[in-house]
Order: C-alpha cells, then structure tokens, then sequence
C-alpha cells in the first residue's frame, strides 16, 4: 500500500475573514483569498484549509452555520468558491473545508423548525429538555460562559449548546439527522474537495441521561467534558461516517479533539481501524495554564520545557506505527506561538524560526495558520472595545462585572489567551490596514505591520517565512522527516530540547535552545566519528563541529543529518 497523500504533505490554515479583502467592506473574502494563491504556492503548502465559510450570523465567526449549502454573502458566492478550488487545484495544491456537526446556528432551518413544536418532525434534530425545579436540567458550563442550556419561550423547553445559545447541538442520536449530514458531505465531496477539517468532532456523543456534572469549583455551572468528551456512541458515529461517506473518496480528514489521550488518538487515527487521518489534540495548548482552567484562557501559568518535552515525546512514541499526528502551534483559537513560546521582543526572528523547525521536526503533518510564517505577534488592545471574539468578551464581562476581577487584569489575560490575537488582519504590507483592506478592516489590526509583513518577508532572504519555506522542500527531500523514528536526548536539560528522527539510511539531529540564554551541553560520543551536515539552522552557521561539547546561541536552532 502506498502512504496516503497527507502524510507528507504541509497543510496552511485561512481564516478568511482576516486573510484579504478584495472589495474594501473592510471583511476578507474568496476573491481575496484568490489573489493570493500564489504567494502560498510559492511558500510550498499542499493543502489549504479554510475556516468556515458557509451562510452564518456570525456570532461565532461562521462556526455557528444557517445554511450548510450556502456560501457566507460578506464572503462571496458559490461560484466564487467554485472557481477558487479550480484555481487551488490548478496549482496542484488541495482544498479542506471545515466541517461544523457538533452544532448548528440557531438561525438554521432545522433549529428554526425544532422549536416551533414538540411534535415539530424536526423537535428531534436538537436535544430538548424539560427544565428541573424551575432551573437548567443540568448544571453543565457553556464554553462561552453560562448556562449549557437556553429556555425556548414557545414550548418552555431547554435545548443544549455546548458554545454561544445561539449554537445548539445536534443530536446525534438521531438517524434522519445523521443521514442529512452525510448527504451534505458528499455534497461537498463531489464538487472536488480533498478533506474536513471536523470541529469539535469528539462532542457528538452525549452520556445518557445527561447527568450533572462533578463540581470543581464554586461557580454555578461546572465543566461536563466527562460527559461528552468521547462519549458512549461516538465512534459508532464515525465509522458510519466513515462508512458512508469518507472511504468512498481519496481525502484527508483532522479531528478537532480537544481532552483526548494518545489511547483516544490511536483509536482515531488507527491506519486500519480509525476513523480520521490524524487530530489536533491540545496537551500543549494547556501547558501555559493552570490544573483548574479546562478552558485554558483564564490563567497564566510560566511554561515549562519539561513539560512540553514530556507531552510532545508521549504522542510521538505512542502514536508511532499505530496512528498518525498533526502538528500546530497555532490556530485561530489559540495566541500567536512565538509571543507564548518564544520571545517576541528581542528574539523575535530567532525564536519564531526555532519554532517552525521544532515543530516542522516532529513526527506528523504540519499546519501553518496564516501569518505564523511572518511571526506574526499578540496584539495588546488597550480597551475590550477592540475585541471581537465572543469567548474573549463573554469571558471579559464575567471576570469585571460578576467576579470583581479589575479591569486591567482582565485585559491582560486577553493580551495573553484572546482567540483575537490570532485574528488580526493578515499583514501583507506596510500601507494602511497593513494591505488587508481599504476600508476599516471589522478588528483593528495590529501596530506592528509596518515591520512584520510579508512584503519585508520576501525581501528580506533571512526572514522567518524563508525558514518555512525551506522547512517545507527539506519534508519533499528527506523521508526521515515524515516518517523516521523519534527518539528524545537530553530529557532532563533544562533549556535544550534534543530528539532524534531515524530512518535505516539517515538520521537526523535536532538541537532547539529554547532560551535567551546560551546553553551547553555534550554531544553523544558516536558522533564524532561520522560526517554531519547542517541541514538547516537559524544563525549562520558554524563551521565545524569537532568538540565534545555544543553551545547553542539564544534560541539557536540546528538540524543535523548524520550519514553512514
Ligand atoms: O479546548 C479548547 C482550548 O484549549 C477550546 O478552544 C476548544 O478547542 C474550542 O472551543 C473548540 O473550537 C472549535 O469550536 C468552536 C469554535 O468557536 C472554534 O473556533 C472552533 O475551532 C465552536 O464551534
Ligand atoms: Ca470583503
């Protein structure tokens, strides 16, 4: 059998909305977008994933859907997105779509119907209860703050949303449901799209009865994950999936999984047995906040390279033969990774080109989220006025107004954990708006376009975006890349991650100095004897490597292939 196409493939995610603007109301779109496919061709990428762009109100930046066969009108049409998979795939590159199951927009036929009635054929779509003592019939959280759970006036009922009220969940347990949903994949399939990016795909599957959830602390409602992380029929769901619907096309599809374990990840990702290409699993995500935070937004917490070596060696290890990683650092979720990871003042261009080549380096199928590969940095709002995000407000409003947390403390977890740090518009040059739009782009974006954009990139032979460029020919050129065995050095340096990739004919050395600091450490003794190239590094490099012991500069990053 032949690998699958993805393995060793480098997949760009676009946000669309803060991608390009190509008609100035200030909202990116697909004919934005269009305009610049080739500057990721020349970047290397295989696939383009796109955050959703299907009919939606928006409250949750179209993660909330009213339409699963319309495109979003600030975005463009459907033969807008027509010609721009032609046009993707005329370049031989491939086309994701996010896919959105878990729920839907308030606003969708289904819902509008759902609620109408208890007999309404449609009632049965969602998951409706009665209320208890004059309350929620459970005491589940929303992610978003709140309640889990709405009261519907017309028929004094409450359905489920595990995000916004305006995203209720589906009920999976529904077969007519599951069968509109497979229709409306192979929908999709049949226009010519190479996968689904599947949101929040490990939710589907509620614990029966819906009981309440542990309480961790004393806030009115607690975080039920316990009760719909991987529940009771969720991989029933997708091997029916998987059956009606994904092995009938060549694709890739990537779990969005959040709380999942490498047992879970095997499971998922298993080259016979699973049910998806690989997942997003986000141990590393969590690793800046504290043991009581499931949300991971509302503490920070100083990383640790103990931690993140043991995390990321776990899934590497485990995952080995028997299943299939993606690698992130980033999404538009999550904060900018050279402002959490590495150092985004000084460091800035060293410590974002450690980044890329640490994770490039591991086992599993990078993703590049937009503007990652300009190093792109936080942005630091100074009033919540400027934030879009309805996590990072809703969160903002509980923090001040109902727990008297100050103002300022508030925003400084924004300025660390917003989702919006990822959303600023893409800068692409250094005019107004940073060449993303002519008119008032709907967040602001950030003030330091004029040096972080990708015009200076491009001029500029030792920026951060050539090291992605080049990381991305070294996975085409070296098999040990995708495919080579992982094997971690140095488990207890306190400032060198060290790991090595092995395949039968080569092997690779890869040193990270995750610190401002230099840092010195021995190499193993083997070494020596054999002949070394730097396959690439982010200093000039050093002339020979003759000593027993390495220094590495701040930051420095160095790959070394080892022949023979
Ligand atoms: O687990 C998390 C943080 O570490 C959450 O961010 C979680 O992954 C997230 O809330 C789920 O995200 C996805 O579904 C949401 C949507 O708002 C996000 O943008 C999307 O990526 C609801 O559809
Ligand atoms: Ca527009």
């Amino acid at each position: 059998m032949p690998d699958p196409w993805w393995k060793a493939s480098v997949i760009y995610q676009v946000y669309p909305r803060s991608f390009c603007d190509s008609n100035g109301d200030g909202i990116g779109d697909l004919p934005g977008i269009l305009t610049r496919l080739d500057y990721l061709k020349q970047l290397g990428v295989d696939v383009i994933w796109l955050s959703p762009v299907y009919k939606s109100p928006n409250v949750d930046n179209g993660y909330d859907i009213s339409d699963y066969q319309q495109i979003m009108p600030e975005f463009g049409t459907l033969a807008d997105w027509e010609e721009l998979l032609r046009e993707i795939h005329g370049r031989g590159m491939k086309l994701v779509m996010d896919l959105v199951v878990n729920h839907t927009s308030d606003q969708h036929l289904w819902f509008q119907q759902s609620r109408q009635s208890k007999d309404n054929p449609y009632r049965d779509y969602y998951i409706w209860r009665q209320g208890k003592d004059g309350r929620e019939p459970n005491n589940w959280a929303a992610h978003f703050g709140g309640s889990a759970w709405t009261r519907d006036a017309l028929t004094g009922e409450y359905y489920l949303h595990l995000f916004t009220p305006q995203q209720p969940d589906l009920n999976w347990e529904n077969p007519h449901l599951r069968r509109e949903i497979y229709t409306m994949m192979r929908w999709w399939l049949d226009k010519g799209i190479d996968g689904f990016r599947m949101d929040v795909i490990n939710m589907l599957s509620k614990v029966e009865g819906l009981p309440d959830a542990p309480i961790l602390d004393k806030r009115p409602y607690q975080y039920a994950g316990t009760h719909f992380i991987n529940g009771p029929r969720l991989f029933e769901y997708l091997e029916e999936m998987k059956r009606e619907v994904l092995s009938r096309y060549d694709i890739m599809t990537v779990g969005e999984t959040p709380d999942v374990h490498t047992r879970d990840g095997i499971r998922f990702t298993h080259p016979q047995t699973g049910v998806m290409s690989m997942l997003f699993q986000f141990e590393h995500m969590h690793l800046d906040a504290g043991p009581d935070d499931p949300s991971a937004r509302r503490s920070i917490h100083p990383w640790r390279l103990s931690d993140l070596k043991r995390v990321m060696s776990r899934w590497q290890n485990d995952l080995y033969e028997k299943g299939w990683n993606s690698q992130y650092l980033e999404n538009h979720d999550q904060p900018r990774s050279v402002s959490r990871f590495g150092d985004d003042g000084k460091y800035r261009n060293e410590s974002a080109k450690l980044l890329a080549i640490f994770y490039f380096m591991l086992q599993g199928t990078p993703y590049i989220y937009q503007g990652q590969e300009l190093g792109m940095t936080n942005v630091k709002f100074e009033s919540i006025d400027e934030y879009r995000d309805v996590e990072s407000l809703n969160m903002y409003h509980e923090l001040v107004e109902e727990m008297g947390i100050k103002k300022q403390e508030a925003l400084n977890l924004l300025h660390a954990k917003s989702r919006d740090n990822a959303r600023t518009p893409m800068q692409w040059d250094g005019s107004p708006n940073a060449g993303f739009s002519t008119g008032q782009p709907w967040i602001n974006v950030n003030p330091n376009y004029p040096e972080i954009n990708v015009e200076q990139a491009l001029s500029d032979p030792d920026s951060i975006y050539y090291t992605y460029q080049r990381l991305i020919q070294l996975r085409k050129e070296h098999p040990a890349i995708v495919h080579g065995r992982y094997k971690l050095l140095l488990p207890k340096h306190p400032q060198v991650y060290a790991f090595w990739r092995e395949m039968e004919e080569e092997r690779l050395l890869v040193l990270l100095n995750f610190s401002h600091e230099p840092a010195e450490f021995e190499l193993p003794d083997e070494l020596r004897s054999h002949y070394l190239e730097l396959l690439i590094g982010n200093y000039p490099p050093i002339a020979e490597i003759d000593s027993a012991n390495l220094c590495l500069r701040p930051y420095e990053a160095r790959v070394i292939s080892i022949e023979g």
